[in-house]
């Protein structure tokens, strides 16, 4: 069993795409084990892309992302960063095949609709950063079959 996080970016909350979203990954069968409507911090947005520090769509990405509220989850299931990540289609809009979320709804290389993370580490280190421990189900067996 594997935890991801994934984000709806501003321009899903503002597109008012959260419903569906939502619905593809419960669809797929993943499991929520906690979500929120927040804000980025300054600080927060250069954690979460710290690796992109430096290249030159560095500045128009930080100020993307903390340009409006977004909506964190994080999911578990059977290798769900690589699963997220296929439903998630390319970065480039011109490569991600329909049927994938940027497929069917992104034009635009930033303007991209949804950040999942791309491995195990990476996942750790964004949950840490926009989640404390308690507003988080512990990860583990389907929650349909717990006994609280
Ligand atoms: P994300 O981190 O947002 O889930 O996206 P990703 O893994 O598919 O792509 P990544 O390489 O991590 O890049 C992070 C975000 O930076 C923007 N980007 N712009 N102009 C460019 O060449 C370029 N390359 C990346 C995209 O918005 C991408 O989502
Ligand atoms: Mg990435």
């Amino acid at each position: 069993m594997e935890k991801t996080f994934l984000m709806l970016k501003p321009d899903a909350v503002q597109r008012k795409m959260i419903g569906r979203l939502v619905q593809r990954f419960e669809d797929k069968g993943f499991e929520l084990l906690g979500a929120k409507l927040t804000r980025m911090t300054m600080k927060q947005a250069e954690i979460h892309y710290a690796e992109h520090a430096g290249k030159p769509f560095y500045g128009e990405l930080i100020d993307f992302i903390t340009s409006g509220p977004v909506f964190a989850m994080v999911w578990q299931g059977e290798q769900a960063i690589a699963m997220s990540r296929t439903m998630m289609g390319k970065t480039n809009p011109l490569e991600a095949a329909p049927g994938t979320i940027r497929g069917d709804y992104a034009t635009d290389k930033g303007l991209n609709v949804i950040h999942g993370s791309d491995s195990p580490e990476s996942a750790e280190r964004e949950i840490a950063n926009m989640f404390e421990p308690g507003e988080l189900l512990p990860s583990g067996p389907p929650i349909a079959s717990r006994s609280n």
